[in-house]
């Protein structure tokens, strides 16, 4: 063998940069399932088996292409349970010449990386993961000297890095961003078109077979199983989605809907994320829908946006603050999360209705995780730590450069506002007009305190009060700041007691 390229789980690209270059006729490609990737944490059982079954297609596809590709089961006998340790054993029974990898996504990985070089005494080239659109190097330029990193100005060197929805230096349509005209609630419709749903292969059913002996106890039922995990059905699901959804992909992107988990959303995070869509040619294909008058401008800048803005923008992040952003801790919250988070037993309906989602898809969408999961986290003072590995295991897009910033720092405030300029926190008000939950919830929305009250009011006014010293100098907040202090003396006192009876609940594990 003359290199032996190794290919990550989340690496599934046929532009991936370690394959550039490579010769089936004397490279070799290594993959493997490994238990510390199965295990850093209890992966839900529909993720795991997403992952393995891509990467099980994947090889299938190198090997039409006329590779050699060794690849190693997770319940193969000789299975040594690591990436260095698989890497190890694939040199000693191919004896490569040198060794190429593409830079791992996440810091873990990466660190491992970098200590290949002096543990298996070969050369080992690690190149540059170019299937992002902003290189971490690019990106730690951008945010160098700057007081704030705002994402809307990132964003807009992208849009001039890509050229997507410009007219020259300016923008499609005369402004960056329309959101103002997204943001609406939704109706249910029964004619809303469904997403693609792909009924699992044989492959696919052995992977199930796999995840669910291994790994019984994890969230999830593999029964559920409905995801793309090759290249070909991927793109069917992205076509899907920009025939169908995209048109109308702006105005519901904040809304939420008890019977309808997914609207107009995308679904394709986890096909994005392991390397099976291109992000670049997604928008690219988003924008010609545009152009050939099928889906309208607000819909597609936001769509664009997710994608060249957010997703970039939350991997800058993450390399400018790893290691350590994962123990970021501004409010120095401690609060163990609930047992309903692992079974949605909840008499609140939002809260609910979202984690039952969670378990049965490994999927919600993303006001579902700011706003309702994550804005609860945040006003019980739930420890953001925990709260992380939680999301890092319930969603089947989860890896951690993205799921970290997201949460710590976008949903959870933890890092003190270095990402988001204020706590994305909100009162029971705020779900019950994004969402039809509060409907069918035994707690009453409209009332401020006491029992029946949503506990999301009470639980909102605790939050600022309990931490005014940390918050009341953010000009963002004053207007809340300025709110609570005109409240009486009594009314203070009811919301905090409100409060602290239902925390109360929480901590002595009670149904609330
Ligand atoms: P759509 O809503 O249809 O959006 C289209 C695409 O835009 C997505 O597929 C995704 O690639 C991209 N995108 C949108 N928002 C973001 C964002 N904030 N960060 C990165 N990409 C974005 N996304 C993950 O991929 N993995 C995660 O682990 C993850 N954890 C999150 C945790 C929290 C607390 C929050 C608030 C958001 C998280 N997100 C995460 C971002 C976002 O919620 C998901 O990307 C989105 O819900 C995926 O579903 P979709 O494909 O239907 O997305
Ligand atoms: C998430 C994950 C899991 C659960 N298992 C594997 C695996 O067995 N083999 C593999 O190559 N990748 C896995 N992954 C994805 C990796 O964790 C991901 O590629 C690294 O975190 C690099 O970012
Ligand atoms: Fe959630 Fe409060 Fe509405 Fe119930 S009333 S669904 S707890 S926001």
């Amino acid at each position: 063998t003359r290199n032996l390229i190794f290919i990550l789980g989340d690496q599934l690209s046929l532009s991936l940069s370690s394959l550039k270059g490579a010769d089936p006729t004397q490279d070799m490609i290594l993959m493997c399932e490994v238990v510390e990737e199965a295990t850093y944490v209890e992966h839900h059982k529909l993720k795991l088996a997403f992952l393995f079954s891509a990467m099980r297609h994947f090889a299938d596809e190198m090997r039409a292409k006329g590779f050699c590709v060794r690849y190693v089961r997770l319940d193969d006998r000789d299975n040594s349970g690591s990436f260095t340790t698989e890497l190890l054993r694939a040199i000693a029974e191919t004896s490569p010449r040198s060794i190429i990898v593409t830079e791992a996504a996440e810091w873990r990985v990466l660190s491992a990386m970098e200590d290949w070089q002096g543990s298996v005494k070969l050369p080992v080239e690690v190149r540059q993961d170019t299937r992002f659109i902003c290189s971490t190097t690019e990106f730690k330029a951008w945010a160098k000297d700057r007081k704030a990193l705002t994402m809307e100005y990132f964003y807009r060197d992208m849009r001039r890095k890509t050229g997507l929805l410009m007219n020259g230096d300016h923008p499609e349509g005369g402004r960056w961003n329309f959101d103002s005209e997204n943001r609406k609630p939704a109706k249910p419709d029964l004619f809303r078109p469904k997403h693609h749903v792909f009924p699992p292969d044989a492959a696919t059913q052995e992977v199930l077979a796999l995840v669910e002996r291994t790994f019984p106890n994890n969230m999830g039922s593999t029964e559920n199983f409905s995801f793309a995990v090759t290249r070909t059905d991927a793109e069917k699901a992205a076509d899907g989605f920009i025939r169908d959804f995209l048109p109308n992909f702006g105005e519901t992107q904040d809304a939420m809907l008890a019977e309808e988990p997914f609207l107009n959303h995308a679904l394709l995070s986890f096909y994005i994320n392991v390397g099976l869509l291109d992000p670049l040619a997604l928008c690219r294909a988003a924008e010609r829908a545009y152009f050939e008058g099928h889906a309208p401008l607000n819909a597609v800048e936001a769509f664009i946006r997710q994608i060249i803005g957010w997703r970039e923008y939350i991997r800058g992040i993450y390399w400018l603050k790893m290691p350590g952003y994962e123990t970021s801790n501004f409010f120095a919250a401690s609060r163990p999360l609930p047992d309903f988070f692992w079974s949605g037993e909840t008499d609140m309906a939002c809260m609910s209705t979202v984690i039952k989602h969670t378990i049965t898809h490994a999927y919600a969408h993303h006001i579902q995780r700011l706003m309702v999961v994550g804005n609860f986290s945040m006003l019980a003072g739930l420890d953001p730590y925990a709260v992380h590995r939680w999301y890092l295991e319930v969603y089947a897009d989860a890896y951690e450069w993205v799921e970290l910033p997201n949460v710590i720092g976008m949903s959870q405030f933890a890092d003190g506002g270095f990402m988001a300029s204020k706590p994305y926190a909100a009162g029971g008000a705020y779900i019950s007009r994004m969402s039809n939950y509060c409907e069918s919830c035994r707690y009453d929305v409209s009332q401020k305190t006491g029992e029946k009250a949503c506990p999301f009011n009470a639980l909102y006014w605790d939050f600022l009060a309990r931490n005014a010293e940390s918050l009341s100098g953010n000009h963002r907040l004053a207007q809340m700041y300025a709110s609570w202090r005109r409240m009486s003396a009594g009314t203070q006192q009811a919301y905090r007691s409100s409060a602290s009876a239902f925390l109360g609940k929480l901590d002595d594990g009670s149904r609330v």
